[in-house]
């Protein structure tokens, strides 16, 4: 069966599900989609609505990362990434869903002012650091102290880590000692061989 990814080398998205392939050490082609919209109609055609990334496995195309994440782990039959215990399962999926509809929004402004499409923007640092701050303080207070999200390696780390790489990568001024379990899980995720595999840029 094969496998293609449509992905851009900026985008977080794609990074998540490139971190996953290569932990699950899964050989795809890479389809390279231009950033600029509209996007191309070919690729429209495989995703009407032009995000990054897509996975198509064989003929069946599949948007949105979490979804791609939870597919490709169901696929492999990796229990451990995407365990089946209806409690385990459903705080992993609440994690993923925290992370890209709490998380990554608050985290977004900080990103744009540090400099993340351009040159920092100092003005607009200051009143995003408390939004951002408090997104991931309210994460801090449910995840596990081991350097994992749930207490082992899954796909809520999978989805955490372009964020958490980008923090470092931008400098956000986060104060990290006031988060050391999310700490913990930035340096494992962003050291993780799999993640340094998947070429993260920003
Ligand atoms: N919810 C979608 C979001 C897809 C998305 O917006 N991807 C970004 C890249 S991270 C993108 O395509 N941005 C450029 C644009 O929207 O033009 C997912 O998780 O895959």
């Amino acid at each position: 069966m094969t496998l293609t990814l449509y992905t851009m080398p900026a985008s977080g998205n794609a990074l998540k599900v490139r971190f996953l392939l290569a932990e699950l050490g899964l050989e795809y082609e890479r389809v390279e989609v231009p950033p600029p919209r509209p996007r191309p109609d070919w690729y429209l055609e495989i995703n009407p609505a032009g995000g990054v990334p897509t996975l198509v496995d064989d003929n069946f195309a599949l948007a949105e990362s979490n979804a791609i994440l939870r597919y490709l782990a169901l696929r492999e039959r990796r229990e451990d990434l995407y365990p089946s215990e209806m409690r385990a399962h459903a705080w992993v999926n609440r994690l993923l869903d925290t992370w890209s509809t709490l998380v990554r929004p608050a985290l977004f402004p900080l990103e744009l002012a540090c400099g993340l499409f351009g040159e920092p923007t100092a003005d607009d640092v200051e009143p995003n650091v408390g939004p951002a701050t408090a997104a991931l303080a309210a994460v801090e207070q449910v995840i596990s102290d081991n350097g994992t999200m749930t207490g082992s390696f899954t796909i809520a780390d999978v989805c955490a880590a372009p964020t958490l790489f980008r923090s470092g990568k931008l400098g956000l001024p986060i104060d990290w000692s006031a988060l050391p379990r999310l700490a913990a899980v930035r340096e494992a995720v962003t050291t993780h061989p799999a993640f340094l595999t998947a070429g993260p840029v920003r």
